[in-house]
């Protein structure tokens, strides 16, 4: 077998301030996101794992890049850019925005932050937001300003995560509410605090939008961290997973819409008639839905993961296999271990209670199918091993 392949590093493929930071730290694999270098491991993905579900890390995030909408028709825009309705969204709320598109497809589904009623951010996923955004303003003659502000989330991820931002911020920092921001003051520069992340351990998000105190920050955080065995890490595979965390680019593309990948609970597809995918979106749930994102839950040993493409997933009735689905994520998960797997599928297989799946090792075995998030259950947790 040959050598892993490296990534080539240039100036497409922008670093943050933390970068070589997180470099010296131990970050052993990088993934592009945004253009942008995006740390997936340190230790190990379960090492990380289980570090994540126990004490604090920080998570050099800044690939969330932030697209800025700022003047009179900045709500109107994000209004028209997802269906979701955001008419009684308050100042100093996140919430989570599905974007679609004219044909109802999922463009990105970011974080969006309201800073003021003239002013919002997205907090994007891995897609050109802010190219689409400007050809809808310039296209509809929209009285808005769109940039991508140099801001770089450091997100603080895990059960300590609370003690540890206490420690830098104060007690006060606890007065923040799930998804919700404020601004909090740490060697006289004010930082957007919010209460999120990409995990479900708990935790913040710090939006730095200055490297020099960003910087000083990121190593405070290491320095007050020592006591709650605080590591460097990055959203991670596993849990994201266990937790239901959906990833753009990789669960869901731009050939699924919001209501195939599972997010129709975050709207109501009577409520924003002002959307631009609402025409497309209610036709789809009229129509009904020709595919959808389910779980795979497979009993099946480390290794042996599903097939990465077609993973030959056949009906019940009948020995012929064809493929009717594609694999968007998969991880093992140690804690139950099980094969976990999120699956778009065909929808007249989606209600069986299981198909067939081809893992790597050529084997055919039954996966169990559920809706996301996982259901666990009833199954045996088990510790790290160590
Ligand atoms: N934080 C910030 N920006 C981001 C992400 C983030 N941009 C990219 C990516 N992650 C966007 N995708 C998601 C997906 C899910 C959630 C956050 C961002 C999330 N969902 C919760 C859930 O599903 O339970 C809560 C959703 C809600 O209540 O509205 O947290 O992580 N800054």
């Amino acid at each position: 077998m040959s050598a892993k392949p490296f990534l080539a590093i240039s100036n497409r493929i922008r670093s943050t301030p933390f970068t070589s930071r997180v470099m010296n730290m131990g970050a052993s694999a990088f993934t592009v996101y945004n253009h942008m270098l995006l740390p997936t491991e340190f230790e190990s993905l379960e090492a990380d794992y289980w570090h994540l579900c126990e004490h604090v890390q920080v998570w050099d995030v800044g690939v969330e890049r932030q697209v800025s909408l700022k003047g009179p028709d900045a709500q109107k825009l994000l209004q028209w850019m997802t269906p979701r309705d955001i008419s009684n969204v308050q100042v100093g709320r996140c919430v989570y925005v599905p974007l679609a598109d004219e044909k109802g497809c999922l463009v990105n589904d970011p974080v969006a932050l309201k800073l003021a009623e003239d002013h919002w951010w997205l907090s994007i996923a891995d897609s050109d937001v802010l190219l689409w955004a400007k050809g809808l303003a310039v296209g509809a003659n929209f009285d808005v300003e769109l940039h991508e502000p140099n801001v770089w989330p450091l997100a603080v991820q895990g059960p300590k995560a609370e003690q540890l931002m206490q420690r830098i911020f104060g007690e006060s920092v606890s007065d923040i509410k799930f998804f919700r921001f404020e601004h909090r003051e740490y060697q006289g520069h004010l930082f957007i605090v919010a209460r999120s992340g990409w995990s479900k351990q708990g935790g913040f998000e710090i939006y730095v939008d200055n490297a020099e105190h960003g910087v000083q920050l990121f190593d405070e955080l290491f320095d007050r961290g020592a006591e709650f065995n605080v590591r460097p890490g990055c959203p991670n595979l596993i849990e994201r997973l266990e937790s239901g965390l959906l990833s753009y680019g990789n669960d869901m593309t731009i050939n699924d819409t919001p209501l195939e990948a599972g997010l129709g609970s975050f709207f109501n597809l009577s409520e924003n008639t002002k959307a631009l995918s609402m025409p497309a979106l209610l036709k789809q749930q009229e129509q009904g839905l020709r595919k959808k994102l389910i779980g795979l839950l497979i009993d099946a040993p480390e290794g042996a993961t599903p097939l990465a493409e077609n993973p030959v997933v056949s009906a019940e009735s009948d020995n012929k296999y064809f493929p009717i689905s594609v694999v968007g994520s998969q991880a093992w998960s140690p804690r139950y271990r099980m094969q976990m797997a999120t699956v778009m599928l065909d929808a007249p297989f989606c209600n069986q209670a299981s198909v067939e799946v081809q893992l790597v090792d050529g084997r055919t075995v039954d996966a169990k199918i559920q809706s996301i998030p996982f259901d666990f259950t009833g199954l045996p947790q088990y510790q790290p091993m160590s």
